[in-house]
């Protein structure tokens, strides 16, 4: 998607630098903890962030917007690095590269991590461009979402089905897949409803856009991967289903703009 590969185009650097400025005079903490960022990522979740507030603000200056798009493209960078650790999902290698701890080691994947998940909140605090009581709010919800709400509850819930404490039916494997990916995805949307505050109905629309956008990603997610749900159901039933949200997200009366982001994810092939 061209407007995405632009965004990610211009916000990479930013991330880099954000990291440069804090950890630069860290020498290889700097290495370890930019290193997932060099691999690739799509930036998905900052782009739906920045285009969400685009729609809610036409006027918009993504200088004041990107620090909330940094803060969750750490947080997604930091659930990546401790979901491939040996003690969870175990793998070598993540976006065609060795994913942090088999380049860096077990360790200083762990605090690659932990340093990412930080961060996030520091560079959330120095919001200065809205009012203290979004950025109070918006913190708030990050943590709830990256934790309890969403996030970890997941992950939890995964490895208690791979240890067979949790029954691997449909259902189960949708609720957490769900949890793990509808967090950051809705936090995406959620955050610059709090920042630019809209009616109402704008407000139920949009909500619902996210927590179907975070359904439909995850269902392409694993029919792409041949994972999760495509491990109970057939690549058909995925592809009706995901066919159906993409039908109800067209019902919300969002803008193109919008609508053609859920089209990215309802067609995309990586
Ligand atoms: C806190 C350890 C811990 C885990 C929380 C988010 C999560 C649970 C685990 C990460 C692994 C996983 C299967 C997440 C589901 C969401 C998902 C499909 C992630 C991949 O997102 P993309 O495709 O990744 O946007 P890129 O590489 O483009 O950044």
């Amino acid at each position: 998607m061209k407007r995405l590969e632009e965004f990610s185009s211009y916000f990479k650097p930013f991330v880099l630098e954000e990291l440069r400025r804090r950890l630069g005079g860290l020498g290889e903490i700097f290495d370890i903890c930019s290193y997932t960022f060099s691999t690739g990522g799509k930036f998905f979740r900052p782009f739906l962030l920045s285009e969400v507030a685009a729609f809610l603000n036409k006027d918009v200056d993504f200088n004041k917007i990107f620090p909330f798009c940094l803060a969750i493209e750490l947080i997604h960078n930091y659930s990546l690095i401790h979901d491939d650790l040996p003690s969870m999902d175990n793998a070598d290698y993540r976006r065609g590269h060795l994913t942090v701890h088999k380049k860096f080691g077990e360790a200083e994947a762990v605090l690659a991590g932990d340093m990412l998940l930080t961060i996030a909140f520091e560079v959330l605090s120095e919001g200065k461009d809205f009012e203290e009581r979004k950025i109070i709010k918006i913190i708030k919800k990050v943590a709830q979402y990256s934790s309890y709400r969403y996030l970890i509850t997941g992950q939890y819930l995964d490895i208690w089905l791979q240890k067979g404490k949790v029954e691997k039916n449909v259902d189960n494997i949708r609720l957490i897949n769900f949890y793990k990916t509808a967090g950051l995805i809705l936090l995406s949307v959620e955050i610059p409803i709090i920042l630019f505050d809209p009616s109402y109905s704008i407000k139920f629309s949009l909500i619902k856009y996210g927590y179907f956008l975070g359904l439909l990603f995850q269902i392409t997610d694993d029919i792409l991967d041949n994972d999760g749900l495509a491990k109970v159901m057939s690549v058909d039933e995925l592809k009706n289903l995901a066919s159906s949200i993409f039908m109800k997200i067209g019902r919300l009366g969002l803008d193109e703009r919008l609508l053609s982001i859920a089209e990215y994810i309802y067609r995309r092939d990586k």
